[in-house]
């Protein structure tokens, strides 16, 4: 049963890496057993694929290291911290705080996902940055949006709108085959089932403040030079 699992975690790493899709957030060497029975994942925080001033003038230094080394940090930690209560939870089948645990796993979770697959789909200005989709990917937004503009100035004035802190994303959604823009607050509210998100931009203070300031129209247009096509065409091809 243990091989049986470890295998297909195995497997599951290997087609991650392949397709490239978002974070590879697992691999088998991350599952841990736990004292109290069943396993963990021991989430680990990714490497920039990177510099810290690599997207810069469009995203500093500063707010790079800042973003990464704390704020995804803790996302990760605390991700780890609520798995570990409801593992506590399971073997003391004391689910008192079942409902503060799940809340947190959630938001960390969210969090942790999304801000892994937000470093892969950047890629500094001239050197796999910015630019425009091209292949297939173009192909599916004219499909699904009309053209890229139209695709654009709809996923923008997703971002711009955000209320609070959260994102803007573009889904792809699977029932239907369709790519489709969605906001998210916070981490993980305002999400739809069947979807796999394969662009995203994080529209929380922290993502643009030191720099921008409460321009987060002007941070938003400028981020389009630092995305990285091929990156979300592979996102896409992994998701379809
Ligand atoms: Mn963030």
């Amino acid at each position: 049963m243990k091989r049986t699992r470890r295998e297909f975690l195995k497997t599951g790493s290997m087609m991650a890496a392949g397709s490239l899709i978002s974070p590879s957030i697992v691999s088998a060497e991350n599952i841990i057993q736990t004292q109290t029975g069943g396993t963990l994942t021991k989430h680990e925080l990714p490497k920039l694929p990177y510099a810290y001033d690599a997207l810069e003038p469009y995203i500093d230094a500063k707010t790079m290291e800042l973003h990464h080394s704390k704020h995804h940090q803790a996302y990760v930690t605390g991700l780890i911290k609520a798995e570990e209560e409801l593992s506590k939870a399971r073997a003391a089948n004391d689910f008192a705080l079942v409902q503060h645990w799940s809340r947190r796993a959630a938001f960390n979770g969210g969090g942790h996902f999304l801000h892994a697959m937000f470093w892969k789909v950047m890629a500094p200005n001239g050197k796999g940055g910015g630019g425009e989709p091209d292949g297939m990917l173009l192909d599916k937004i004219k499909e699904d949006f009309g053209d890229y503009k139209m695709f654009m100035e709809n996923f923008s004035a997703a971002a711009r709108d955000v209320e609070g802190g959260g994102w803007a994303l573009l889904h792809y959604r699977r029932s239907d085959k369709r790519l489709i823009v969605l906001q998210v607050e916070n981490q993980h509210k305002l999400s739809a089932w069947d979807t796999v998100p394969v662009l995203g931009i994080d529209v929380w203070e922290h993502a643009y403040y030191l720099k921008y300031q409460n321009q987060r129209a002007e941070y938003v247009k400028n981020w389009w030079n630092v995305v990285n096509w091929k990156q979300v065409a592979d996102n896409l091809k992994a998701a379809m």
